[in-house]
């Protein structure tokens, strides 16, 4: 019989987390930006970071990008650039939030004109990833209103289904429409994809290729995110999750830095619905900047996070759990689930590690790889690139 650990150690090896391209690069809040030392100045730089976490975590084989901060004039160079590298090109983020047309918003605007053009930078998204490869197309739009009266609630969502039916009629065959949902901000009002349920009733409408993504940054505190994928896995349209952690609003934390239980509880979820199945297609991604902390460790410290949640949730007992819930048996069935939180599971990913022939400790071997100080003393000047640059 598979040893348990074997088992987890198997189907951990077919999780992957797609980096985003934007935590490689300078960011910060509204109030500061704190320039780091080595920071990548180009798309192209972006991806040498990515490449390093992928070498020293064996589990981050790709790369989201945003659009217009990695704009660059061949998609297709880029891709090969990251084929080079070990890497593939992930999801295509859309922006419809950082120019003066969208003060009203972008899809949901009353202007035609203004819906027009928003329309026309998504497909320009699809176009986009046709040259790179990409199957996911990740739309969140900062549309809603921030005052009683100010728009037509109504007539938002007939604009807002308006635009991604003819976004979903440009998708090709293998392509899919991610629909990120955000409770508040940028309005403060009304938000037009303000939750899963309208992102759900949306893509229900759109059709198979259009599925809800979960970033976990987007929810009213002591929502429970472990229920919202659980409905959503039973029902064919998890397409993935920008992970990330946060307190008080939006998501720039490392994922299961500060509520590590939460994600076991998301995980557990997950594995025990087949969500980790590569036929189920949920995209582990993560959606974060890191503002103050060194980024590249930063991004190694959260693929971790993810993994070590994921092997936890892949021990928990599911005969035992099914029998305690059977028998009603409460408390049982709650010690299923805190046993396999409290094991330490860092062994066996050093385990798994060395078995994939990488070192057992990624952050100290990405420390004493020498990357940082090479990139801090060739990458000076230029422009920073990216959100809050
Ligand atoms: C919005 C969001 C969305 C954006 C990203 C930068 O808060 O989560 O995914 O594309 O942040
Ligand atoms: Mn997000
Ligand atoms: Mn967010």
């Amino acid at each position: 019989m598979l040893d348990v650990r074997d088992a987890v150690k198997a189907a951990l090896k077919t999780q992957t987390v797609e980096t985003p391209s934007w935590g490689y690069g300078n960011s910060g809040t509204r109030f500061k930006v704190f320039a780091q030392p080595g920071v990548p100045r180009t798309p192209w730089e972006k991806l040498e970071d990515a490449a390093k976490v992928h070498e020293f975590t064996g589990v981050t084989p790709k790369v989201s990008l945003h659009i217009p901060w990695d704009r660059v004039d061949d998609y297709t160079a880029l891709a090969a650039y990251a084929a080079e590298r070990g890497l593939r090109l992930g999801a295509i983020n859309s922006n419809t939030f950082q120019d003066d047309d969208y003060r009203l918003g972008s899809v949901c605007h009353p202007d035609a004109k203004v819906r027009r053009r928003a329309v026309g930078h998504l497909l320009e998204c699809v176009d986009i990833m046709d040259a790179t490869g990409s199957t996911d197309l990740k739309l969140w739009f900062a549309d809603g209103t921030n005052y009683p009266g100010q728009d037509d609630v109504v007539a938002r969502q007939d604009r807002l289904a308006a635009a991604l039916a003819e976004v979903y009629e440009r998708l090709g065959e293998e392509q899919r429409l991610l629909l990120e949902y955000k409770l508040f901000e940028p309005a403060f009002y009304t938000t037009d994809v303000p939750d899963w349920g309208t992102s759900y009733a949306h893509c229900l409408k759109l059709g198979p290729k259009a599925q809800v993504v979960v970033d976990t940054g987007h929810h009213a505190p002591g929502t429970s995110i472990e229920f919202i994928v659980a409905f959503l896995l039973r029902e064919g349209k998890l397409g993935g999750f920008d992970f990330n952690s946060r307190f008080y609003a939006d998501d720039d934390l490392m994922v299961g830095s500060s509520d590590p239980f939460q994600l076991f509880r998301i995980m557990h979820e997950v594995t025990k619905n087949g969500g980790l199945a590569p036929a189920a297609n949920v995209a582990f991604m993560l959606d974060q900047c890191h503002n103050i902390e060194a980024k590249i460790p930063a991004v190694i410290r959260s693929v971790m996070n993810v993994q070590e949640a994921t092997a936890k949730a892949l021990l928990v007992d599911l005969d035992a759990l099914a029998a305690a819930q059977r028998e009603g048996d409460v408390l049982a069935a709650n010690a299923a689930l805190m046993d396999a939180y409290n094991t330490d599971v860092r062994p066996l990913l050093r385990e798994l590690r060395e078995e994939q022939g990488l070192a057992p400790e990624p952050l100290a071997a990405y420390a004493a790889s020498g990357w940082r100080e090479r990139i801090a003393t060739e990458r000076v000047g230029g422009e920073q690139a990216g959100w809050g640059a």
